[in-house]
């Protein structure tokens, strides 16, 4: 049986033969190279080389001497990698990207010009990179955090990027505070503790002295702070931004992508051991999915507000820490993103990709919201010290459109541009401004007047009715979950003062869960709401009531436990169906050595050993009979880890044969079906079929398919 890694390794081998035919990206590929066995090794000047494995010495008879300084191409590697580093970003340091197209079915003409939203007939190249935000590069994916959901359009008319995360709101209005909400998440300053995580005085401290804040954290302490993967995340552009037709008629927009797969989250306890375990697991998840052809999609919405009703709501459309409630402004779907490369290289793409919230195209611009005007003097600024000036000359961060302007030199400039004048007006006329009609950027002329001040708006200072909406709108399980992650965050906190104000914050939003956080953490146990809950929910803010999703096992990974002596028949129906599903079946065994099914011919060499991976790491779990098999396994305490471990993180589980009542003992079933009924059970998600026991081929996938809870 081929195994799933040599099958990605090929696909890596055909990723770095460049660009497939009629990929449109390929233009900004085009600084990218080979490595074959026909290219030579040379030094940067491009001399080759006859070694890479020796510095240039002065040798005696037994080879050995001193090293000469003189061996430039030594001096050259050392030098170079030296150098390697550049600054990590200052937040959103950790992220893996991915290629991809943005198809537009349904254009959006009557509310913008942009021809990337009304041009049915394109299709636009984008690149998307997904992130943590506190943690270093090196921290580990699936820590609880806000998650970065970044896309740069290569449009026609210029890049186009909308900066988004995975979390629809922000924990601040003004984004002049934003150096202090990052430093108080980041590590502490006197000994850089804890890495990539809010569970700390600092991070809750912030939260508590900023009202603003309460909608936010209440979504990162939800499901959301641990995504499943970066294909079940929604993705949000958070700020309002506006939208110009061609009438010049302007209204607000709001940016939404929602994932074909569903939302959906690990649950805290894997989040945990996964950070150990798999630092990279959301980075292989996607990179995974993209090698095996199960392409990641999102629909792409708009929110849309009328200038006429910007002041109808009980809530100012500008202010970042609340949402549009769907219910009052349905979003309405127009464009498809599809995620189907990999980078070739991730420091030159994934690492050097810039995006700016101040890069829109025409029909498309800002709004008087305070956290989008800052961020749009950030991001570009940002840059600078990241990748330095040119760092849109970089093929990742280059238009597919002509660039041309009086722009010049600085550091590490590339383009060369060909005449003798730099500057406009010139006598040739040459590089002219362009018309609206060619296509040129003209900013809504938005009537200005006022008082310099440094103010907010009325509704800017309501900062409790969407914390409650939100969790209003939670199942009891997202609930649940809450106040855990609140009692874990607020436990990690040493400072009395920080989680006794943080349990009377809670209050605010609800005197239940104040309670339940208080219990756990300790603080003084609060008796009552400081302000009513309005009781008002919304839909489509649970993921467990997330609309329009067909459940599916494509792309989920399931594991397939044996040992020698397995059941071949059961083994193959479930790994076939499993393939078939899209799914990725991975065997695990007692060892990585050649494992004898109980037929004594049929064998088969596992992915990966019981030790060496985890359940935290797969969807699902099946386990094939075989008596002599299902011996060991019993006697393995990994293997029944294996089996608890799922159960306890509400994982599918199917089992025939002689497994059925391994799967039983392993999770103490008989106790806990003795007062539960079948329903329950299934409910669980475990599947055994112990009495029968599949003869044939056929018969096992019938079975296997058969099993609810686990295809
Ligand atoms: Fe960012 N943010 N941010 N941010 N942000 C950066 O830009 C900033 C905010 C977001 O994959 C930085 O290139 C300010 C909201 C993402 O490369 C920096 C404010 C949202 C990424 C910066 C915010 C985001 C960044 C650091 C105002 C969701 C990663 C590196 C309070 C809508 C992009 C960089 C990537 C990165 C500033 C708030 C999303 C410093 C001033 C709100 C996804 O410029």
């Amino acid at each position: 049986m081929a195994s799933i890694m040599s099958s990605t390794a090929q696909k890596v081998q055909h990723a770095v033969m460049g660009p497939r035919e009629g990929d449109k990206t390929a233009d900004f590929l085009k600084d990218t190279k080979e490595m074959t066995p026909n290219a030579r090794l040379t030094t940067d000047y491009g001399v080759k080389q006859t070694s890479a494995d020796d510095w240039l010495k002065v040798v005696s008879q037994d080879k050995t001497g001193p090293a000469l300084l003189e061996d430039p191409f030594a001096r050259e590697r050392i030098h170079r990698f030296d150098h390697e580093r550049i600054p990590e970003r200052v937040v959103h340091a950790r992220g893996s990207g991915a290629f991809g197209k943005f198809k537009l079915f349904e254009s959006a003409e009557d509310v913008t010009l942009a021809k990337v939203l009304t041009d049915t007939s394109r299709e636009t190249p984008v690149f998307v990179r997904f992130s943590t935000v506190l943690g270093s590069r090196g921290s580990a994916d699936t820590v609880r955090d806000v998650r970065g959901f970044a896309v740069k359009m290569y449009t026609e008319e210029g890049n186009w990027d909308i900066v988004g995360n995975d979390i629809p709101v922000f924990f601040i209005q003004d984004s002049i505070k934003f150096p202090d909400v990052i430093h108080a998440g980041k590590p502490e300053p006197h000994n850089e503790v804890p890495q990539a995580q809010t569970a700390h005085n600092n991070f809750w401290d912030f939260q508590f002295n900023h009202t603003e804040a309460t909608h936010m954290f209440m979504w990162a302490m939800s499901d959301r702070g641990i995504p499943r993967s970066y294909r079940m995340m929604q993705g949000f552009g958070v700020n309002t931004f506006t939208l110009i037709n061609a009438q010049g008629v302007r209204s607000f927009c709001k940016f939404h992508w929602t994932p074909e797969l569903g939302v959906h989250s690990l649950v805290w306890d894997e989040a945990l051991k996964l950070a150990g375990q798999d630092p990279d697991f959301h980075r292989k998840d996607l990179w995974e999915a993209i090698e095996n052809g199960v392409y990641p999609k999102w629909k792409f919405g708009i929110q849309v507000i009328s200038e006429a009703d910007e002041h109808k709501f009980d809530f100012d459309i500008l202010d970042a820490t609340k949402i549009w409630p769907e219910d009052l402004v349905p979003v309405r779907y127009i464009g498809e993103l599809e995620l189907n490369r990999n980078p070739d290289e991730f420091f030159p793409q994934t690492e050097q990709v810039a995006f700016c919230t101040s890069h829109v195209v025409p029909g498309i611009g800002f709004s008087n919201d305070p956290l989008l005007q800052g961020r749009n003097f950030s991001y570009f600024d940002t840059q600078l010290s990241r990748l330095g000036t040119n760092w849109q000359e970089l093929p990742i961060n280059r238009p597919v459109c002509p660039v041309m302007n009086f722009n010049r030199d600085g550091a590490m400039r590339h383009t060369i541009t060909r005449g003798t004048v730099n500057y406009w007006p010139n006598r040739f006329e040459a590089c002219p401004p362009a018309s609206h009609a060619e296509g040129g950027y003209v900013e809504f002329a938005e009537k200005v007047a006022g008082i310099k001040a440094r103010a907010r708006s009325v509704k800017f200072q309501e900062h409790y009715n969407q914390a409650q909406l939100f969790w209003n709108s939670m199942s009891q399980v997202e609930k649940n979950h809450m106040i855990n992650a609140l009692a874990f965050e607020l436990d990690h906190c040493e400072d009395p003062v920080v989680y006794g104000r943080m349990v009377t914050r809670l209050t605010d939003i609800d005197l239940g869960l104040a309670q339940s956080v208080s219990a756990m953490v300790g603080g003084e146990m609060p008796q009552k709401a400081t302000r009513p809950n309005h009781g008002r929910k919304a839909p489509a803010l649970s993921q467990t009531e997330f609309p329009g999703t067909k459940p599916t096992i494509a792309s989920r990974r399931i594991a397939i436990l044996i040992a020698d002596g397995y059941d071949a028949v059961a083994f193959s129906a479930a790994y076939a169906a499993i393939s078939a599903g899209l799914a990725i079946p991975l065997v695990i065994g007692t060892k990585r050595n050649k494992i004898v099914a109980a037929d004594g011919t049929t064998s088969v060499t596992p992915h990966h050993h019981l030790e060496g991976f985890r359940s935290t790491m797969v969807d699902a779990l099946f386990i094939p009979g075989g008596e002599q098999s299902i011996k060991t396994l019993s006697k393995n305490g990994r293997a029944l880890h294996w089996v608890r471990e799922a159960f306890g993180h509400l994982k599918a589980i199917g089992a025939t044969g002689e497994a059925a009542a391994f799967v039983q003992i392993a999770i103490a079933l008989p106790q806990i079906t003795a007062s539960v009924s079948g329903d329950v059970l299934e409910r669980y998600g475990v599947v055994t079929v112990g009495q029968v026991k599949p003869t044939s081929f056929s018969e096992a996938v019938t079975i296997a398919k058969g099993a609810k809870g686990f295809l």
